[in-house]
């Protein structure tokens, strides 16, 4: 079970966050604040403490505060983000997770080594963690050393074309695993019931279980079905200005167990 979220509010710069979908459009400031305030509800309805950091100018990105750590119920570890534009969006996140891990348990990625939170799954006591364009070797190295401290498995997924593991392929708890596009046939992930999502709605892969209740993009009614047949209760909310620049659902937030 989750106790806490952290998530940030975007920035008026939100509208320059980098995009591999330019032909998307740039996101509505407006309608992106209207629709992170959302998140904020959806999320307090799922019975977790929301910290809401305040929108940073300095990084448009900065939203997607996934990206800047992998916070476990052992340890939490500050990432290295692999985009030059987001390395330094960790700075802010550090006191901010302090509040919430004693300082020995917190641990950091370090150059040479990049991660991107975007790319770790949490299975249980097993971390996925994508080797992407934004995570590489070292930083893969890195974190299994550093899991390895705290009894974690960690199982390296190559990438071929999505952004972040999470792009494509998302646990929900209870065996239940969506899956699209290249991660359909992949061995790793054999062991788990997996949900195939269709072409179309591809970026609804990403959604995110908090407390049994699933966040679902709205607009992707094949995923919905699938996620409501798995029993859990779902509750949709509005990425549309989020997609434009990447982001998906787990990619606005921090979801974990606080150790103090
Ligand atoms: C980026 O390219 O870094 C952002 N525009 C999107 C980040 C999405 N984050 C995630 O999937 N965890």
């Amino acid at each position: 079970m989750f106790t806490n979220v952290i998530v940030k509010t975007p920035c008026k710069a939100v509208t320059e966050g980098i995009t591999s979908a330019p032909e998307l459009g740039k996101p509505d400031y407006e309608k992106a604040l209207q629709q992170h305030r959302r998140y904020i509800e959806a999320l307090k309805q799922c019975g977790v403490t929301v910290t809401v950091l305040p929108a940073d100018e300095t990084f448009p990105d900065s939203c997607f505060v996934e990206d800047t750590a992998v916070l476990t119920e052992r340890c939490a570890v500050i990432s290295n983000p692999g985009a030059p534009t987001r390395a330094r969006e960790t700075e802010a996140m550090i006191p901010v997770i302090k509040q919430f891990y004693p300082e020995e348990c917190i641990e950091f990625i370090t150059a040479p080594g990049t991660m991107e939170g975007g790319d770790v799954m949490m299975v249980g006591d097993t971390f996925y963690i994508g080797r992407s364009a934004r995570t590489n070797a070292e930083g893969i190295r890195q974190f299994s050393e550093i899991l390895g401290k705290y009894g974690y498995q960690v199982v390296e997924v190559p990438l071929e074309k999505v952004l972040h593991l999470k792009t494509g392929v998302n646990y929900l708890e209870h065996g239940h695993m969506l899956v699209s596009g290249e991660f359909t046939g992949k061995e790793e992930f054999a062991p788990y019931h997996r949900h195939e999502i269709p072409e179309a709605e591809a970026y609804a892969a990403n959604c995110i279980w908090v407390n049994e209740k699933v966040l679902v993009p709205e607009g992707y009614p094949t995923v919905e079905r699938i996620v409501r047949e798995m029993g859990y209760e779902v509750i949709l909310v509005d990425t549309s200005e989020f997609r434009k620049i990447d982001g998906g659902l787990s990619c606005l937030s921090l979801r974990f167990k606080a150790m103090k």
